[in-house]
């Protein structure tokens, strides 16, 4: 099985390829890990091009774009390999299955309601995102605008216009938090679902001493030292999901897929390991996906304990 990331060098995809690895071993398979050169579908159709001209039985792949890989992987399956997706969704067309880490609503709910916790129910809050095709992100953030249009209570929180994309790279990410400061002087809160962006702005608003907090999707050992209620830590709190269980959950499908115990339709079932019994259902594209589970917070409480893990 090739598993592809979005871009190498983030810890995100490097802990999920870890336990995705550790589980098709188990199990005696294999797994090689490729990263494109650059957080681009470009960079990752010639990956996949070098990956079908192999002999694979699957590539589970996290989607720089939603659209722009299709080609590519429709090539793909229409070699005999199975295509499954983590992290970021291909369109429906280019997947036979979607691993979502947490549903798309919820996380953008959580997203929405810690902008209006932190921010105090009103004022400017900006968003610092990955690339501007990323899939999973903009997914997000879609579903985040559909949340905060739907209920009065976020009337009096207002956007600043510009979303900004840091390209999950740490000093693109820093630079435009640098920006943000600089171009929205009220700016209350900056939500960043990226955990690239995340830990770059964290550490950019608490060297600055900004009153400008922080939220959004980060890994807890790269937030830690962020992480507090007072004035000396940029982040009151923040989300991700169950690492360990994206990887294993991601393996655990796409080898169904390969021995043929499902082929990604909705409805079909199957056992993923000791994390037990999983149903494919619909994703909101159409698509079909399997969701891990809930979004998980991490507390000035409980940072420590699972940055030990993540
Ligand atoms: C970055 C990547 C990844 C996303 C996390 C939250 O590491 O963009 O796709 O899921 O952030």
């Amino acid at each position: 099985i090739a598993l592809v990331g979005k871009a190498a060098g983030n810890a995100f995809f490097e802990i999920a390829a870890k336990s995705f690895q550790e589980t098709v071993e188990a199990e005696g398979g294999e797994v090689q890990v490729v990263y494109p050169e650059t957080a681009t579908a470009d960079a990752q159709i010639k990956v996949l091009d070098n990956l079908i001209s192999q002999d694979f039985d699957a590539i589970c792949i996290s989607a720089n774009d939603v659209n722009a890989l299709q080609a590519k992987l429709e090539e793909a399956m229409d070699e005999g390999i199975k295509v499954s997706s983590f992290d970021s969704a291909p369109n429906k067309d280019s997947r036979e299955i979607f691993v979502n880490q947490a549903g798309t609503k919820e996380v953008a709910q959580a997203l929405m309601d810690a902008v209006l916790d932190i921010s105090g129910g009103e004022g400017q809050f900006a968003i610092l995102s990955a690339t501007s095709q990323s899939a999973n992100q903009n997914a997000w953030i879609d579903a985040m605008k559909t949340i905060m249009e739907g209920d009065d209570k976020y009337s009096k929180l207002e956007t600043c216009r510009t979303l900004v994309y840091g390209d999950d790279e740490p000093q693109k990410s820093t630079d435009q938090t640098a920006a943000l400061l600089q171009n929205y002087k009220d700016l209350k809160v900056i939500c960043a679902p990226t955990t690239v962006g995340i830990a770059a702005a964290a550490k950019y608003l608490q060297d600055n001493e900004s009153a400008c907090k922080l939220t959004g999707l980060g890994l807890p050992s790269e937030m830690q030292e962020y992480t507090g209620d007072d004035d000396a830590h940029s982040c009151p709190y923040f989300y991700l999901w169950d690492m360990e269980g994206l990887g294993k959950l991601s393996a655990y499908a796409t080898m169904a897929l390969v021995k043929g115990d499902i082929t990604g339709a909705e409805d079909e079932t199957f056992t993923a390991g000791d994390m037990g019994e999983f149903t494919i259902t619909k994703a909101d594209d159409e698509g079909t996906e399997i969701v891990l589970g809930e979004p998980l917070q991490f507390t000035p409480d409980n940072v420590a304990d699972y940055a030990k893990l993540y």
